[in-house]
């Protein structure tokens, strides 16, 4: 595999998915040596110093809005696995307070999803990085790696949700319902949004709002998102976005259960199946590089950007600088 460094212009030579899936192996489907042998940011290399700046007119009012859950939202934790944050805060004398956290998991309310949170089972992790090296105290594709770039540009909302109840189908907030792309580009075309090569995309789907009022009273997790299907990767891929983040548990309909995705370890039986089978994350993480976010607060945002006609916002993101970091709250903003 040479590496072939990618130009930053829009309309530049980024091979479109279905050259992607011409490549030859060990590289077929994937983005892996695009940038780089080395490269650890994936497609947030869409995001060039001219982007940035560009990004400047979609500010039009100064209004800052933060983008952030509270890190103890989800009370009890919404993904077994994850703990609580065990926060004490204490003082070395009567005049002083200090904190400390313990049970932390960066990944337990709004967050962003570095390339090492997910591997293909047949393909392996992001620019064909060795397992072997992703664990605490080394940094390949650590989450330090987007903290010490940062991550700002043109963030763009889609307002899936707010489209959906608009032509009168709303999502089923319940389910774990698959929103298809043509919904996304339907939803885009609602709000008189285009989608610019670098974008940080923000997918609202309502379903925080849903799960604050209803979904806490109990019943199986599940939260409506992108669908498990080749055709998002390649809209993702296709559109050049730079990160795409959403509102719900996975950024990808949750849980995986009517994916048409599959992977060859699954099927021959080399791998048993998991709640990861048919996951989305396992081609747009470690195969397109993509940077996830995911319990992205947007509806405030989405009440702004409805009342001014416009979608396309400033937005920052700052993750951790933890070495070998996995996950991270997001600490995202708009400014608008
Ligand atoms: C799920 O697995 C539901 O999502 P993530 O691990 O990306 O938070």
């Amino acid at each position: 595999m040479g590496p072939r460094l990618l130009p930053d212009s829009p309309g530049d030579g980024i091979p479109d998915y279905r050259d992607l899936l011409r490549r030859p192996e060990p590289v077929r489907g994937t983005a892996w040596g695009l940038w780089g042998p080395a490269d650890q940011l994936g497609t947030l290399n869409h995001l060039s110093p001219e982007r940035v700046l560009r990004a400047r007119d979609s500010i039009i009012s100064g209004e800052v809005v933060p983008l952030n859950l509270s890190l103890t939202e989800f009370e009890p934790p919404i993904i077994a696995h994850r703990g609580s944050i065990e926060h004490t805060v204490f003082g070395l004398n009567e005049f002083h307070r200090d904190d400390r956290m313990d049970s932390f998991f960066p990944q337990a309310s709004t967050q962003i999803d570095g390339l090492r949170h997910f591997g293909n089972p047949d393909r392996g992790f992001y620019n064909n990085a060795d397992p072997a090296h992703l664990i605490a105290g080394r940094p390949e594709l650590g989450i330090q790696v987007v903290a010490e770039r940062g991550i700002a540009g043109r963030g763009l909302l889609v307002d899936v949700g707010a489209y959906r109840t608009a032509i009168g189908r709303p999502i089923d907030q319940t389910s774990n319902e698959q929103i298809p792309i043509a919904d996304l580009d339907a939803a885009l075309a609602w709000q008189g949004s285009t989608i610019e090569a670098g974008d940080i995309l923000m997918i609202r789907t309502g379903w925080i709002d849903h799960f604050r009022n209803s979904a806490r009273s109990g019943g199986p997790l599940r939260s409506p998102g992108l669908r498990q299907a080749e055709e998002t990767a390649a809209w993702l891929w296709d559109h050049h976005v730079s990160m795409a983040a959403a509102d719900n548990i996975a950024l990808e309909a949750w849980p995986a259960t009517e994916s048409t995705l599959t992977v060859e370890a699954e099927t021959t039986g080399s791998l048993p199946t998991s709640s990861h089978t048919g996951m989305l994350h396992r081609i747009l993480i470690p195969l397109l590089g993509l940077t996830i976010g995911e319990l992205w607060a947007l509806d405030e945002l989405a009440s702004i950007c409805a009342a001014r006609g416009r979608y396309d916002v400033f937005v920052t993101a700052q993750p951790l600088n933890l070495l070998g970091g996995v996950g991270s709250p997001a600490n995202a903003m708009a400014i608008l």
